[in-house]
C-alpha cells in the first residue's frame, strides 16, 4: 500500500509521540512520580507504528509488559494513559492496570501484559471471535523474542494456523529478554524461521525501518482479513533504555546503542518523507513541536486527576476477594 502524505504524517507524529511520552516517563519515573516498574518501548517505534497503520479501532492488538508504544500507535489517549501510569481514576483503566497493565477496549487495545507470552493465546481468542462474528476484524500479537520462547506462543500459533484466524503475530526481537542474549535462549537463528512448522508465511524485517515494517505488515494483514489465515513477522530492533527505569546495563554496550542511534527510526523516516516529498522540514518541525505540547497536557491532565477511591478497589476488576 502506497504511503501517502496523509499517513506520512500520522507515522512520523505517531513514532514521534511514543519517543517524547516514553523520554518524559523515563524522567517521571526517575523523580518518583510515577509508581511500579516501567518497561520503555524508546527505539522500538517503528514496529508499533508501522503496524498499527493499517488497523482501525475494531482491529484488536495484544501487548507485553512494553506496551506504552503499542497504546499509542493503536489511538489510546496519552492523557488518559499518562494518568493510568500516575494510577489516577482518568486512566484509561480508572488507575488500576498501571503500566504494566494498561489497556483501552474502546480502541482494541486489549491490554499490556505481566506474563511473557501472556498475549499470544488472547490474540488467537480475539481473532477466533472476529472469524465466528465475521467481522472482519483482525488481531496483532506483539511478543517479544524472550515471549518467542514461551509455549503458550507456540501453541497459540499452531491453533491460530489450524484455524485460519485472522492474526499477524509479531515478534520484536530487541535481541534481549532482560539480560540474556537471543543468541543464548533460541536455538534458531531467525525466529520467522519457525513459520514453517505451523504452515504460515513468516518474514523477518528491519524493525528500525518503519516503511519495511509497514509494507511486510500490509501484506499479513491483507491476508488475515481475507481469511487466509495469520502470519508471524519478526522485526529486528533495539530497545535504547534498560529493559525496565533502574536498570544498570551490564549486557551491552554504549557502543552498540549508539551504533543504532545512527539509524534511528525518526530521523531515518523523516529524512525518507522529505526525499519522497511527502513531508517538509517545515511538518516534521510543527510534529515535533505538537508531541511535545501533547505529552505535556497529558501530565497535566494525569496530575489534576483525581485519586481512585479506596472503596472502588474491587470494582471493574475481575475477581474479587471478600
Ligand atoms: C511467565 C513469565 N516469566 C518470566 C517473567 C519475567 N520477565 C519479565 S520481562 C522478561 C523478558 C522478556 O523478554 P522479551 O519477551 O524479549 O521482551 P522485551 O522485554 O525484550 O521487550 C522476563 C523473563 C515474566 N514476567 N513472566
Amino acid at each position: 500500500m502506497e504511503i501517502t502524505r496523509d499517513r506520512a504524517v500520522w507515522i512520523y507524529e505517531r513514532m514521534a509521540l511514543i519517543r517524547v511520552f516514553e523520554e518524559r516517563v523515563a524522567q517521571l519515573f526517575a523523580d518518583g512520580r510515577i509508581a511500579g516498574f516501567v518497561h520503555l518501548y524508546a527505539g522500538e517505534e517503528a514496529v508499533a507504528v508501522g503496524i498499527c497503520t493499517h488497523l482501525n479501532d475494531g482491529d484488536f492488538i495484544t501487548s507485553t509488559h512494553r506496551g506504552h508504544g503499542h497504546c499509542i500507535a493503536k489511538g489510546v489517549d496519552p492523557g488518559e494513559m499518562m494518568a493510568e501510569l500516575f494510577g489516577r481514576l482518568g486512566g484509561s483503566c480508572k488507575g488500576k492496570g498501571g503500566s504494566m497493565h494498561i489497556a483501552d477496549v474502546s480502541k482494541g487495545m486489549l491490554g499490556a501484559n505481566g506474563i511473557v507470552g501472556g498475549g499470544p493465546p488472547l490474540a488467537a481468542g480475539a481473532a477466533l471471535t472476529a472469524k465466528v462474528q465475521g467481522s472482519g476484524a483482525v488481531a496483532v500479537c506483539f511478543f517479544g523474542d524472550g515471549a518467542a520462547e514461551q509455549g503458550t506462543t507456540h501453541e497459540a500459533m499452531n491453533l491460530a494456523a489450524i484455524w485460519k484466524l485472522p492474526v499477524v503475530f509479531v515478534c520484536e526481537n530487541n535481541q534481549f529478554a532482560e539480560s540474556t542474549p537471543v543468541s543464548y535462549h533460541c536455538a534458531a537463528t531467525s525466529i520467522a524461521d519457525r513459520a514453517a512448522s505451523y504452515n504460515i508465511p513468516g518474514v523477518t524485517v528491519d524493525g528500525y525501518d518503519v516503511v519495511a515494517v509497514y509494507e511486510a505488515a500490509g501484506e499479513a494483514i491483507a491476508r488475515a482479513r481475507r481469511g487466509d489465515g495469520p502470519s508471524l513477522l519478526e522485526a529486528k530492533t533495539w530497545r535504547y533504555f534498560g529493559h525496565f527505569e533502574g536498570d544498570q546495563i551490564t549486557y551491552r554496550t554504549a557502543e552498540q546503542s549508539a551504533a543504532y542511534r545512527e539509524h534511528d527510526p525518526l530521523t531515518t523516516f523523516a529524512r525518507q518523507a522529505q526525499d519522497r516529498e511527502l513531508l517538509q522540514k517545515e511538518d516534521v518541525d510543527r510534529i515535533d513541536a505538537d508531541v511535545k505540547k501533547k505529552v505535556e497536557d497529558a501530565i497535566e491532565f494525569a496530575e489534576a486527576s483525581p485519586q481512585p477511591a479506596p472503596e472502588d478497589a474491587l470494582t471493574d476488576v475481575y475477581v474479587a476477594y471478600r
